[in-house]
């Protein structure tokens, strides 16, 4: 059975659960944090990693790609070859140039720490820009892509929130204000899948922020 290692306080750890909860698979979850992950499955140290019946994957948009192609059934791509390469490009988007951006204002967002007006400025420029991109792609009728809950969607519905959240918190305003953001993640709120990491989220969110005050 697949093993989906890491924990759900992590967003990237939540793009992969929502995809294998969303296509219905069986795994099982190991609770791995940062500095305790295993340097054979994940050679940088990051969150999420897998183990599969065949070895071990780091990167989540690769794992994404490989339960796709393990597991065709309730599928996250469109059969259409460009369709999904739009689906690409959208999660493309989405992990690299809003999340990993974002994530430069995380410590001092959700971490108690203090970020240089420099890196605030340049990674505020940065997504506005970024937002601008991801108006232009993004379809959000009803789901980001189109008509179907793809990959992009997974991608979606773990990092707007924090985009939103870290740019309000460190810059003084949410980035993606004029986008349709807040019903899309409402509509996608409705969704068990989704439900069910939210809640996982809550609860390991606690259990890191107390392990974080006792260090
Ligand atoms: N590109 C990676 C990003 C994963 C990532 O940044 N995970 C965070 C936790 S949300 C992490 O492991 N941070 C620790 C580090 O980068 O050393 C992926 O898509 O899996």
């Amino acid at each position: 059975m697949l093993q989906l290692c890491g924990f759900s306080a992590s967003n990237y750890y939540n793009k992969v659960k929502l995809a294998l909860l969303e296509k219905g698979l069986a795994f099982e979850e190991e609770l791995a944090w940062l500095g305790e992950t295993d340097p054979a499955a994940s050679p940088l140290g990051k969150v999420p990693y897998m183990r599969t019946q065949h070895g071990a994957l780091s990167e989540s948009a690769v794992m994404l790609e490989y339960i796709e192609n393990a597991h065709p059934a309730h599928p996250l791509l469109p059969a259409d070859p460009f369709a999904a390469g739009k689906v690409r490009e959208l999660a493309l988007y989405l992990d690299l140039h809003l999340e990993l951006v974002a994530r430069n204002l995380y410590p001092q967002a959700f971490f108690g720490g203090k970020v240089s007006d420099g890196v605030r400025d340049r990674s505020m420029a940065q997504l506005d820009k970024s937002a601008k991109a991801l108006g232009q792609l993004a379809r959000w009728s009803p789901f980001i892509a189109g008509d179907q809950f793809t990959l992009a969607d997974c991608c979606a519905i773990v990092h707007l929130p924090l985009v939103s959240a870290a740019s309000k918190i460190v810059g003084g305003r949410d980035v993606l204000a004029d986008l349709p953001v807040r019903d899309y993640l409402a509509r996608m709120g409705e969704r068990p899948a989704v439900q069910k990491v939210q809640a996982d989220r809550k609860t390991n969110t606690a259990v890191m922020m107390e392990r974080m005050a006792k260090k």
